[in-house]
């Protein structure tokens, strides 16, 4: 059985497409991050880097639980603990890697300042909105061009790099991104939004919402954009 350790953010819901995709047994554990759950010293046994999601496998390599943080080496994990989703074929594989990497490397990333800077800033710095929206548009030109020419993110085959970008890039509408423009784009975007696993993701992902909503009720956020705040919080945690 998968413990999956998270919340349905991009990189929580990305590991929930994969569980459905392939069918292995597994549960939500929540994780309030807007109450600072993930510092806790029993979440960072999971998480060191205090981040969602995180990984229990109850049945891991050689036996035995198996506990790992990072969506894009679990996603690879749960890849080769199936055998689906990352091709056997050399050439398909490391294509699927590095598409998969762009993801962890560029689109993560730049989104997520994007939302940081646009959204959350205690400031408006209007630098640092203009770096990481221009750099959001550029990303989706990237897969755009990219589906021009290939049928899924990898090639021809469905594999952990679209499950990987796909929760992602759920709010193109907002950055302009549209058929006239990237038509490519949101071809791949229609084929992935009629996947069964990916509307079962869908469905699951607002009703943990709304649990963990409910959960927090009368409860207070903490500030989980302050760097300093949470070095403060990880230090406490991890006091000995
Ligand atoms: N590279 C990590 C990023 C994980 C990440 O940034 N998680 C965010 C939510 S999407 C988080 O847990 N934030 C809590 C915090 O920063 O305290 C991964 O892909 O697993």
């Amino acid at each position: 059985m998968i413990e999956l350790h998270s919340s349905p953010t991009p990189n929580g819901q990305k590991v929930m497409i994969m569980l459905e995709e392939t069918g292995l047994e597994w549960k939500h554990f929540d994780v309030h991050i807007r109450l600072g759950e993930q510092f806790t010293p029993e979440y960072l046994k999971l998480s060191p880097n205090n981040k969602i999601p995180a990984i229990v496998d109850t049945d891991g390599p050689g036996g035995g639980r198996y506990t790992m943080m990072e969506s894009g080496a679990i996603l690879w994990y749960l890849a080769e603990k199936t055998g689906k989703f990352l091709p056997k074929d050399a050439r398909k594989r490391y294509d699927t890697l590095q598409w998969l990497m762009f993801q962890m490397g560029h689109v993560g990333p730049m989104f997520g300042q994007a939302n940081h800077f646009n959204n959350y800033a205690r400031d408006t710095i209007q630098y640092a909105k203009d770096r990481y929206n221009n750099e959001s548009v550029r990303l989706y030109r990237v897969l755009d061009n990219r589906l021009r020419d290939s049928t899924w993110i990898a090639g021809d085959e469905y594999t952990i790099a679209d499950m990987a970008i796909y929760p992602w890039t759920k709010g193109h509408a907002d950055r302009g991104i549209d058929q006239a423009g990237y038509p490519n784009f949101m071809r791949w975007f229609a084929a992935m939004q009629v996947r069964p696993a990916v509307q079962r993701n869908d469905k699951m992902a607002a009703e943990i919402r709304a649990r963990m909503t409910k959960a927090a009720e009368g409860k207070t956020a903490i500030n989980m954009f302050d760097t300093r705040d949470n070095a403060a919080r990880l230090a406490q945690a991890t006091e000995r």
